[in-house]
């Protein structure tokens, strides 16, 4: 019996109980998670910041125990293809993304997760800010 192979792709910066609970649920749903790490170039085509590099994002994902792998995300246009080359049964994502890869329908089953409430990296930043300023280090942004 072929394992069952799962995907997903994401940014996991400042890396938090919303990614983890993420991944934990998607490990849940298969034998086999793989998880595309967004490159830094990729996030600077998303138009998002990271404040962890590449390397050290990868690296906290591939060590987690509901990973088997990690790969570099590095275009929007490389899912059918990995799906192809990884033979992904399933690819999941937070429901944010709801309805956006349904494209890869034929392909493979697509899944949208709940998103964890009241974490996000956005959030984390912004808590971080406040507690600075509060203790005399902050910003002033
Ligand atoms: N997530 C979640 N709950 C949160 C925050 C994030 O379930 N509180 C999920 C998101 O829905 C996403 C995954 O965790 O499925 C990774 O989130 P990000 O790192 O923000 O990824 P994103 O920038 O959305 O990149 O090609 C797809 C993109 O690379 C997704």
């Amino acid at each position: 019996m072929k394992p069952k192979r799962v995907i997903t792709y994401g940014t996991f910066d400042m890396f938090h109980i919303g990614h983890l609970n993420l991944l934990n649920r998607l490990a849940s749903l298969g034998d086999e998670l793989i998880v595309a790490v967004s490159t830094d170039e990729f996030n600077a085509l998303k138009g998002k910041k990271t404040l962890i590099p590449y390397e050290q994002r990868a690296e906290i994902v591939r060590n987690l125990k509901c990973v088997n792998r990690v790969i570099a995300e590095e275009s929007w246009e490389q899912k059918q293809e990995d799906i192809k080359r990884l033979d992904i049964d399933l690819f999941a994502m937070g429901d944010d993304w709801k309805g956006k890869f349904d494209f890869l329908k034929p392909q493979c089953e697509v899944v949208y997760l709940p998103r964890t409430e009241d974490v996000s990296t956005t959030e984390l930043k912004v808590a971080l800010n406040e507690f600075l300023q509060e203790h005399g280090a902050g910003f002033g942004i």
